[in-house]
């Protein structure tokens, strides 16, 4: 038997988010946001511990939640977008940094980011996980932030 087990919960109460929302694709990355402050007001986020910063595409994220994560005023940062394969390479290299970007700044600084930026092959894949079929990725990508945020608070108490 371990003698501990550590998690984070999933309530949001007391702490603090900043969402990044993507411009670009915005009819997914709106229903993207709604879905993530969904799952945050119902965990018991207070409104005022919200923070909604726009971004013109998913490439410009990862030097947003640098500076984001730098300030240390959120306990977590959630990113919302979508990146929408086309006819050339450009999805690639955009959605490739992205994630390389995001993934970097989490463990640079400590500060998790919930990954809700959808990379697809079709405009239907994309809507399919913004509240169809695929239910919301933005309300998924926000519930771990939330649990990674009480986790990452454990962690670093003392007695964890
Ligand atoms: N940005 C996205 O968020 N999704 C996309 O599908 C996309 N495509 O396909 O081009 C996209 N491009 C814009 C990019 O993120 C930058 O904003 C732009 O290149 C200016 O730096």
């Amino acid at each position: 038997m371990p003698s501990s087990v550590i998690e984070g919960d999933l309530s949001a109460k007391g702490l603090r988010f900043a969402l990044i929302v993507g411009r670009f694709n915005s009819f997914i990355s709106e229903r993207l946001l709604a879905g993530a402050l969904d799952a945050l007001k119902r965990t018991g986020c207070a409104e005022e511990h919200i923070e909604i910063v726009r971004v013109p595409g998913s490439w410009e994220m990862p030097v947003v939640a640098r500076e984001l994560a730098k300030a240390k005023r959120h306990d977590a940062i959630i990113a919302l977008g979508a990146v929408i394969r086309g006819d050339t390479p450009h999805f690639d290299y955009v959605a490739g940094e992205m994630a390389r970007g995001l993934a970097e700044v989490a463990r640079e600084t400590g500060v998790p980011i919930g990954f809700g930026v959808l990379t697809t092959n079709t405009v239907e894949q994309a809507v399919d996980r913004a509240g169809v079929k695929g239910g919301n990725k933005g309300f998924d990508a926000a519930m771990t932030a939330i649990e990674m945020a009480n986790l990452m608070r454990r962690l670093r108490q003392p007695s964890a």
